[in-house]
């Protein structure tokens, strides 16, 4: 792909508003004393002048791994004479990271919306100027709904693809280990009599905690939002039963593990493991890879854009949001990418295989099931993160 890394120099030292935006954060998740009295000389919201930088015809995008069709951003450059930096990124905890740091020099970030809920506490997004984006008026008002749970008014963000995480499996090497393995269940991945049968042709699930922890609540058929260290712990016990026969924990080597064949079942997202279809049919050496939702529900997650607060670039920002929420757009995306977008005219120009897709546009029915993840209280998601490192080291 012909884009550069972003150039260095948005690991500059912390500058005031940073720590300010850091001490907010910390003020908000109930953190101990000791650091927040380390605060203590920081008051008063981040200041947004003029930059010098605006003029400059770049932009500088942090998106998740295989989340867009390459092309688009070459034509937006073109369209509009806008270079466009592109990096990546795999897990909401790393762009969470960078954003309570600062000076991340990023004018477009993709978080998912759970994410985004929390962040919002921290001041560390710039409200859309819906008036330079016409296009949001091509949003799915079911989708912009969807998405005020997170940000109330949708005034932050605006939807970029929406997605369920659930099975990814071979085919072939699945029905060779157990013929009537229950592929639309989560037991495939989180009962150890089920997933240790599959353990030899190799096994991964997401590095993703708060939503691999939910989808085992549903699992257990408790509620997967919930913020319980009681329900926590029941996962945790899961989790721990089921290591053993994981070959990693990890959200973006497994597209190509499945495709290739290194690895037989994957807890993935939907557009990923679609991706691992197509590698493999391209590949052609008759590797067969299925995602499927189990019936008892999945978790369901909107990934939407963003423009941080001290975002070098907002006009150019403002352009590329219009410019992926155009319907011809989009449909390229989705097409690729095989998620679903929120771009209702987009459903014409896309490819009838994928909008009729149940894995990529579930069906009312199914959609039912769908949960969509929510941000949990700081106090839970400590515990979550101490949990998490226990079971991604095996101890
Ligand atoms: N390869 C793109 C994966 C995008 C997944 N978004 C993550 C949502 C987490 N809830």
């Amino acid at each position: 792909m012909p884009l550069a890394r972003l150039a260095a120099g948005r690991f500059a030292p912390y500058k005031k508003e940073s720590v300010v935006r850091f001490c907010r954060f910390l003020r908000a998740s109930g953190l101990p004393g000791l650091l927040l009295a380390a605060c203590a000389g920081c008051s008063g919201p981040a200041a947004h002048g003029p930059r010098a930088s605006e003029s400059e015809k770049v932009l500088n995008v942090y998106n998740w791994s295989d989340y867009i069709q390459p092309s688009v951003i070459t034509d937006f450059e073109k369209e509009y004479g806008i270079h466009v930096n592109y990096d990546v990124f795999d897990s909401n905890e790393i762009l969470e990271t960078k954003l309570l740091t600062g000076h991340t020099n990023y004018d477009i970030v993709v978080p998912s919306g759970s994410f985004l809920e929390r962040q919002l506490q921290a001041d560390v997004y710039r409200k859309l100027d819906k008036a330079l984006i016409p296009n949001l008026r091509n949003v799915d008002p079911q989708v912009a709904r969807a998405t005020a749970l997170y940000d109330p008014g949708n005034q932050y963000s605006v939807d970029y693809m929406w997605i369920t995480s659930g099975i990814g499996y071979n085919l072939a090497q699945i029905r060779a280990r157990m013929p009537d393995a229950p592929v639309d269940s989560w037991r495939m991945l989180f009962d150890p009599a089920v997933v240790a049968r599959f353990a030899d042709c190799g096994v991964s699930v997401l590095d993703a905690p708060s939503e691999v922890v939910a989808t085992v609540l549903l699992l257990l058929g408790r509620s997967p939002n919930s913020d319980s260290p009681a329900d926590l712990e029941a996962a945790a016990r899961v989790l721990h039963s089921i290591r053993p026969y994981l070959r990693y924990i990890d959200a973006s080597r497994y597209i190509d593990n499945l495709a290739n064949d290194d690895i037989c079942l994957a807890m993935g997202w939907s557009g990923d493991v679609k991706q691992a279809h197509d590698r493999a049919r391209d590949a052609g050496k008759g590797v067969d890879i299925v995602y499927s939702i189990p019936r008892a529900g999945a978790i369901s997650n909107y990934d939407v854009l963003a423009i941080p607060a001290d975002a070098p670039h907002v006009h150019n920002a403002d352009l590329f949001i219009n410019f992926l929420l155009r319907p011809d757009i989009a449909a390229r995306n989705s097409d690729l990418i095989k998620y679903a977008n929120a771009v209702l005219p987009s459903l014409q120009p896309l490819d009838p295989a994928v909008a009729s897709d149940p894995g990529v546009y579930p069906p009312p029915a199914l959609r039912a099931q769908l949960v969509p993840e929510r941000a949990r209280p700081a106090a839970y998601q400590r515990l979550l993160t101490r949990m998490w490192q226990r079971f991604k080291t095996g101890k």
